[in-house]
């Protein structure tokens, strides 16, 4: 007899990464209030912040440069409701949507890693389907969480960067943590 895996529960929390990004308005405040809205979310604990990197955009080239960050919390959510989390803070500072991808935004949150789970239930996918091929990700997420595997290709993050082009065009701007 299977049994179905409603554990979460009473599980232990899941570890996961977030990444942040911004290239409009006062990128750094973007960043900064956006992790503190996640350090006070009372169904999350932020347990690590990366450095804060200026990195040149992916996309549409006529965009002015990003800053990006990642922080690791660990939550009881599902991914769904940690994504709508992540998408409320998005709201909450400010963030519209046009109907083109990848264009300038003011605050850009986006739930890379949720533990060893792979799935795309809807509008849904984790891992982020095109995190491998990003150094404006991997840089800060390798930084707060080398070991962590990525559990599709079973690839650390560490070796991930090390095989992503463009790591060496971004700059350490500084922390993320508020001073
Ligand atoms: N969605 C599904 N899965 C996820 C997930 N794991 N994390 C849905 C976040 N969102 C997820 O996202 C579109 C929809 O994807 C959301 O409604 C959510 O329900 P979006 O944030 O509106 O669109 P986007 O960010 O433009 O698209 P996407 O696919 O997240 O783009 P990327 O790949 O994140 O690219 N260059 C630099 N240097 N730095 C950047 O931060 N960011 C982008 C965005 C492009 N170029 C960049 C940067
Ligand atoms: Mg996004």
């Amino acid at each position: 007899m299977s049994s179905a895996p409603e554990v979460r529960s009473s599980a232990r929390p899941t570890r996961a990464i977030v990444a942040l990004g911004a290239n409009l308005a006062d990128r750094l405040g973007m960043l900064r209030a956006a992790r503190e809205e996640l350090a006070r979310h009372p169904a999350l604990a932020l347990v690590a912040s990366s450095s804060v990197y200026e990195t040149d955009p992916v996309g549409p080239p006529d965009q002015p440069r990003y800053l990006n960050a990642a922080v690791a919390v660990e939550t009881r959510l599902s991914p769904r409701e940690l994504l709508d989390e992540l998408l409320a803070v998005e709201a909450r500072l400010g963030r519209t949507r046009g109907a083109e991808r990848w264009t300038a935004r003011t605050i850009d949150l986006d739930l890379v890693l949720f533990g060893e789970l792979v799935a795309s239930d809807g509008d849904l996918s984790v891992p982020h389907p095109r995190f491998r091929e990003r150094a404006f990700v991997l840089l800060p997420a390798a930084e707060i969480a080398p070991d962590m595997r990525d559990p599709v290709t079973g690839e650390r993050l560490e070796s991930l960067l090390r095989a992503c082009p463009g790591r060496s065009d971004a700059v350490r701007v500084g922390p993320l943590e508020t001073p």
